[in-house]
């Protein structure tokens, strides 16, 4: 895996400074030279002297002739004229390894307190970055105080509540945000109940489900493996809490428990439940598991095999995605339910929603994190990925009317069936995956100039942003300024009336329906996560605005005053009746979206790392 991997563009341009590449040219010239000083220095005449001054004109006059015009910025930001250094460079030592920044330059360049570094800081986002912060430590705080090794905060009812299993799963999810934030007593406090509690409970405790146990508490451990400096050669963003190896010691008992669900499995597909303390596994009691589940612990298994040297974690993980590959499909899209009897999807139901989503996230992903174009091995999984996305164009994507939103609906009885309008909260990760997968990271800027992308790529993009429209207006429509967990969108086809969202000044309230069964909201961050996504790959600071409303409508409607955040039972009517749960990716993922969406671009580049679909960062494979 990764040896370097640079958090800002400041240090990316310390390291190339570094590396640089010489030519046998100026090794030949710098030997010669060496040489020379050494012998003049034995026997020192006059005349060798002039002759050793004449043959250091010529040599300096030749270098600068040759590039007058090249110029770098040196780490200043000011323009340096190469030509005037290159004499320098030539008497340099042979490059070596940059040193380890200390703690307080590697929170200035990384994770500063107010998250900013010096290239584009801007005080406005700030102030609003260092809100999203304080909105962190009130949810922590809340969840400490009544929760503490439980799952999650029920926040009203001031307790904690154990609906993932009993691992602590707050606590693992929070860690690498509060490690992003700088928050180093939270990084403590976490890493010290990890350290003290976590392997004990993995030894302990009964089921847990696959892929939440996955995505929640594998891959937060990883992140913080990772983020604490746990690959040598990376830079840490926290000196807190346990060392990077508890981490990865934690993952890797965890994983060994989890693997279990493949090899009891009689295809690649893996069974959804698994007994930590027997290390057995079993199916879903109706037998399938979702094919979101089974096909979204890939980044996770890789990164450990990666990580830990024993490669029987990313195996069992990626026969999976082999084995879908060869599967039947409707235009590269896939029913949500897959047996791991059978190996085959079971159903004809189609949906970028529940139990569909992060299949295909995680196509583009895994392919990013392998390396992308240097391993040709998985290039499958991106032909997989662009054929999905034209099937998503072509069979799911529709308008409504009158205002003309796009929005991403489903089949549930297949491509012959009907065709429904719904749209759940959790389609809004799409935006992101889309921009994500169309430049690979980089700005569309940048993407443009240097020409990478392609018709696909630029149709994507566009459905991105058109998405993220709709994504925020789903917000937007309603009169707390929360979205609901479901929406449908008024078709030709398809009208309901007396269903919007109780904000009658909002242009879309005719186009979006939200029944009463769907009026909920949990907290959920895909929204802000494609918001955020967009931000740094389009640069327009509309993506920043939209992200600032709907953290407000967060703190105004969801805050509980003793601590924590709350669900909500109806996001229609004002004041909303509370739900009282603090769901766990309130601190892995919304608040971690918001505070890099404020932030400066070089904290976790896009290039560099995939965010697991618990928005936990994971370096990109780059060699
Ligand atoms: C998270 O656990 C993950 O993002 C998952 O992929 C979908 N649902 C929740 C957040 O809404």
């Amino acid at each position: 895996m990764s040896n370097s991997l640079p958090y800002s563009v400041k240090d990316i341009h310390y390291d190339n400074a570094k590396f640089r590449h010489r030519s046998p040219l100026k090794v030949f010239s710098q030997s010669l030279l060496t040489l020379s000083t050494k012998r003049n220095y034995a026997s020192c005449s006059t005349g060798k002297f002039l002759i050793l001054i004449l043959f250091f004109g010529v040599a300096c006059l030749m270098l600068m002739s040759k590039s007058p015009n090249e110029s770098v910025l040196n780490e200043k930001g000011k323009v340096t004229f190469v030509g005037g250094l290159r004499l320098g460079r030539l008497l340099r030592k042979p490059p070596r390894l940059p040193p380890r920044l200390s703690p307080d330059e590697g929170q200035v360049r990384g994770s500063s307190t107010n998250g900013s570094t010096v290239s584009n800081y801007d005080p406005k986002w700030a102030a609003r970055q260092q809100s999203v912060k304080e909105a962190f430590d009130h949810a922590w705080s809340g969840y400490r105080k009544y929760a503490m090794g439980y799952d999650e905060l029920m926040p009203i009812s001031q307790k904690g509540v154990d609906g993932l299993g009993g691992l602590g799963a707050t606590v693992v999810d929070a860690l690498d945000t509060a490690m992003i934030m700088g928050l180093d007593n939270i990084v403590s406090e976490a890493g010290s109940w990890v350290e003290t509690h976590l392997l004990e409970r993995i030894i302990q405790k009964g089921q847990v489900n696959l892929f939440e146990t996955t995505i929640r508490v594998l891959g937060g451990l990883l992140s913080a493996y990772h983020l604490s400096g746990g690959e040598q050669g990376t830079m840490n963003m926290t000196h807190n809490g346990p060392k990077p190896v508890i981490y990865l010691n934690i993952a890797k008992d965890l994983a060994d428990r989890l693997l279990s669900a493949f090899t009891s499995s009689p295809t690649p597909v893996p069974f959804c439940d698994v007994i930590l303390h027997e290390s057995t596994a079993h199916p879903a009691p109706g037998g399938a598991s979702s094919t979101a589940e089974v096909a979204s612990v890939q980044l996770e298994f890789n990164y450990l095999s990666a990580i830990s040297g024993d490669p029987k974690y990313s195996t069992e993980a990626m026969k999976v995605l082999a084995h879908i590959k060869n599967l039947p499909k409707t235009e590269g899209l896939v029913p949500i339910y897959i047996s791991p009897q059978t190996g085959d999807f079971v159903g004809e139901n189609i949906r970028l929603g529940s139990r569909g989503d992060s299949y295909y996230e995680y196509l583009i992903k895994v392919w990013l994190q392998q390396g992308a174009k240097l391993n040709s091995n998985f290039t499958y999984l991106h032909d997989m990925y662009i054929e999905a996305m034209k099937g998503v164009r072509h069979l799911l994507v529709r308008n409504s009317i009158p205002k003309g939103l796009v929005f991403v609906g489903e089949l549930p009885y297949g491509s012959k069936g009907e065709f429904s309008p719904k749209m759940d909260h959790l389609v809004c990760f799409l935006p992101g995956t889309l921009a994500l997968g169309a430049t690979k990271g980089l700005t569309k800027e940048q993407a443009l100039k240097e020409n990478l992308l392609s018709f696909e790529d630029l149709e994507n993009l566009k459905l991105a942003e058109d998405l993220a429209k709709t994504c925020f207006e789903m917000y937007e429509v309603t009169a707390t300024g929360l979205a609901p967990e479901i929406a449908y969108f008024h078709t030709k086809d398809y009208s309901e009336d007396g269903l919007d969202g109780g904000n009658k000044s909002s242009m879309y309230a005719n186009d979006i329906i939200i029944k009463p069964a769907d009026r909920h909201n949990l907290l959920r961050p895909e929204t802000v996560e494609s918001l955020f996504v967009l931000y740094r790959i389009t640069k327009d600071t509309k993506y920043r605005d939209q992200g600032w409303q709907i953290f407000e409508a967060f703190e105004k409607y969801t805050k509980v005053k003793s601590g924590g955040y709350t669900s909500l039972d109806d996001v229609t009517e004002v004041p909303p009746h509370r739900r009282d749960k603090m769901e766990t990716f309130f601190l892995g993922e919304t608040l971690k979206y918001l505070y890099l969406l404020f932030g400066d671009d070089s904290v976790i580049p896009l290039d560099k790392f995939v965010f697991n679909t618990e928005a936990h960062p994971l370096p990109i494979r780059n060699t």
